[in-house]
């Protein structure tokens, strides 16, 4: 079976505009890299597919600015992914199946998104040829208003309990919450306003990170 390494999923931005204010977003994920954002997903609902993919490539640039470059997943756009050879596409329950992204970008960080312990299952029963699982929501959030009802930190660790495949939580993460997330077995933390509506991304991603590498810490002494 594949195997990503579970560090690129650490901390994990979603984006939206919407939350930047009169900053872009090019410069907000900048400063959330600098804070130590480990994978960045673009995810536009709004945009046509000529912004979204000028964005897609942008956001590329920007994330290979550094020594390691930080992989930009797509969300739902198989074609966009393509065209602005992006590392990975993440996709819900309902959008275009991980098979047929795996069979047209092979190599691909491949993310879907469980909102029950039933779709979890489906996964491991069906060997979906995923890379990692987004868990959401774990906790209520005002950012995406169609979501399915919160699992909670239990239903996190009962996700936990019949897979493998990396997990990261999403929905309503902040510093507060983070640790809570991580010891009910995430392996990564999702998170949009906490880093692109605070007045300063690059320190609330730094605070982010100090929960998750402190949590690590505690684990191997
Ligand atoms: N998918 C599930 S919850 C969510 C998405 C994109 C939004 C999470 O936003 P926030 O602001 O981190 O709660
Ligand atoms: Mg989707």
């Amino acid at each position: 079976m594949r195997r990503v390494e579970p560090r690129f999923f650490k901390l994990y931005l979603v984006t939206d505009s919407a939350l930047c204010g009169d900053r872009t977003l090019a410069d907000v994920v900048r400063a959330a890299v600098q804070g130590g954002v480990t994978c960045v997903q673009l995810r536009e609902k709004s945009l046509s597919t000529r912004e979204f993919l000028e964005r897609a490539c942008l956001l590329k640039e920007v994330l290979s600015e550094g020594t390691d470059p930080v992989p930009l997943i797509i969300n739902d756009r198989l074609d966009i992914a393509l065209a602005c050879k992006a590392d990975g596409v993440h996709v819900g329950q309902s959008d275009m199946p991980p098979e047929v992204i795996r069979n047209h970008m092979p190599d691909a960080l491949i993310g879907l998104s469980v909102e029950s312990v039933a779709d979890a299952r489906r996964v491991e029963e069906r060997a979906v040829p995923v890379d990692y699982l987004g868990v959401s929501p774990v906790f209520a959030t005002q950012t995406k208003v169609d979501t399915a009802a919160p699992l909670g930190l239990s239903g996190l660790a009962a996700i936990r309990a019949l897979t493998t495949l990396p997990l990261v939580a999403i929905g309503g993460i902040g510093a507060s919450n983070a640790a809570a997330a991580l010891s009910a077995g995430a392996d990564g933390l999702a998170v949009v306003s906490a880093i692109l509506a605070a007045p300063d991304p690059r320190e609330a991603s730094r605070a982010l990170m100090a929960v998750i590498e402190g949590h690590q810490s505690m684990r191997q002494p």
